[in-house]
């Protein structure tokens, strides 16, 4: 069993790179930033590289909702608890279709509700608990990181630093691979014994930030012939919504006025109060598609979030899959560096993918449902009506809807 050496201290006077530590964290996500606070609280020394800088990290917008029970894990382990203290709850959805308004009122029918926590808020939250409250090690802007020998019991990682350029060498236990979508983790995995599922949605959907207060008090769905258009309230100041587009569409196709325009087409219902405009402050084409590594490990590689497992935007699940690998994985890598205990380590993969997979399901029907009315197939367009129509007919299919989109099946 490894022991844990004493700590070197925080941020401010940089020791040069360590030549061992037990785990490297690669990436500052929301699941490597986890990882490494979880290691931190159990005195596991951890060394965590991020290529970008910390200004970039604490500023990039992405995700705004958080599930309870994300929520509930961060709170256990000590973090973001002031944060999550203030954050917005979100109790209601609404959905947009055939001209009229049809509320979604889950937190009446369940009693569970979302969180509403901009990504960038709890990445900075999350950096400062793990650099200058808990004194963990971590290199911003590092360059070219590359793993070497994880199928061993003595893995390591090298990198170069972004001061000096010069390149360093760290010996390790385990490598958590947090790098997310565009990481190099996930390449460094036995091709033997990995296997990438993949899905593509064949659909874009321009992302967009809006310098506007929300249009509406929860989320909206417009689910039109011309596309899927959302709703995403975030701030006072600033909101979200997202319209369906080509994939690989460029947004300099979408001038100020042709995606209001849109927008209002796409989500005018009866009754409806009119979208609050402002200046477009992000305007970015995502192409939806999914992947799933099978399984997130190889021998001493551990995948957690965006790094294993890619979930479009569709369901708003990513960070909170991210969230729930990183719970898993900090505690089990805790316990295997602290007991020698390995049952955590080796039942991480399998039961990450239960939940990678459940959400991977609910993606696919969102979809359905979200984009079923624009794909030209009247066919199509009838069964996704039908089953839109469902949800506010029948109980049990909105009890089944609530369950999965606040993520509560089958989840305490
Ligand atoms: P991240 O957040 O991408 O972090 C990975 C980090 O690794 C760094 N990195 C490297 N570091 C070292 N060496 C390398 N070679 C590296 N390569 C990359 C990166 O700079 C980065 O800092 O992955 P993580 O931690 O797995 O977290 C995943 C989440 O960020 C992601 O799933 C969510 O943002 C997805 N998502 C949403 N998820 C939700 O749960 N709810 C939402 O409402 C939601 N909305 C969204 C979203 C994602 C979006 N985009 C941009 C794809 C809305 C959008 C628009």
């Amino acid at each position: 069993m490894t022991q844990t050496s004493p700590h070197p201290g925080a941020s401010s006077a940089r020791p040069a790179s360590p030549a061992r530590r037990p785990v490297v964290v690669i990436g500052a996500g929301p699941a490597g930033l986890t990882v490494g606070n979880i290691l931190r609280a159990a005195s596991v020394d951890c060394l965590v590289l991020e290529t970008q800088s910390r200004q970039f990290i604490e500023q990039r917008p992405r995700a705004g909702v958080l599930e309870a029970g994300a929520v509930r894990g961060l709170r256990r382990r000590g973090l973001a608890v002031r944060l999550l203290e203030g954050a917005g709850r979100h109790t209601t959805c609404e959905f947009r279709f055939d001209g009229e308004r049809y509320r979604f009122p889950y937190t009446d029918m369940t009693g569970h509700h979302h969180y509403v926590c901009p990504q960038p808020l709890l990445v900075k939250d999350l950096v400062h608990e793990y650099a200058d409250v808990r004194g963990g090690d971590i290199r911003f802007g590092v360059r070219d990181v590359t793993l070497h020998d994880t199928g061993t019991d003595r893995p390591s990682v090298s990198y170069r630093c972004a001061e000096t350029g010069e390149r360093h060498l760290v010996h390790c236990d385990f490598v958590a691979g947090c790098d997310g979508a565009r990481g190099v983790s996930r390449t460094a995995l036995a091709p033997a014994h990995a296997r990438i599922a993949r899905h593509d949605y064949g659909i874009g959907w321009l992302a967009l930030l809006a310098e506007a207060p929300a249009s509406a008090d929860c989320v909206l769905f417009g689910v039109h012939p011309r596309g899927f258009a959302g709703h995403m309230p975030r701030s006072a100041e600033v909101s979200r919504y997202y319209l369906q587009c080509p994939p690989g569409d460029d947004p300099e196709n979408w001038p100020h006025e042709r995606v209001w325009a849109e927008l209002r087409q796409r989500l005018a219902a009866a009754d409806a109060p009119p979208l609050q405009e402002g200046r477009l402050l992000e305007k970015r084409v995502l192409d939806m598609h999914d992947y799933v590594v099978e399984p997130m490990a190889s021998g001493r590689l551990f995948l957690a979030g965006d790094a294993a497992h890619l979930t479009a935007p569709i369901a708003a699940k990513g960070m909170n899959l991210a969230l729930h690998d990183a719970f898993l994985l900090g505690d089990a890598l805790a316990a295997r560096l602290t007991t020698g205990d390995d049952r955590g380590l080796s039942g991480y993969s399998a039961a990450s993918l239960r939940r990678v997979w459940e959400y991977q399901e609910f993606s696919q029907w969102l979809s359905d449902v979200y984009h079923g009315t624009a794909s030209g197939d009247p066919y199509r367009a009838g069964t996704t009506l039908a089953r839109l129509r469902r949800l506010f007919t029948s109980p049990a299919a909105a009890a089944a809807f609530a369950e999965q989109y606040l993520g509560t099946s089958g989840h305490p």
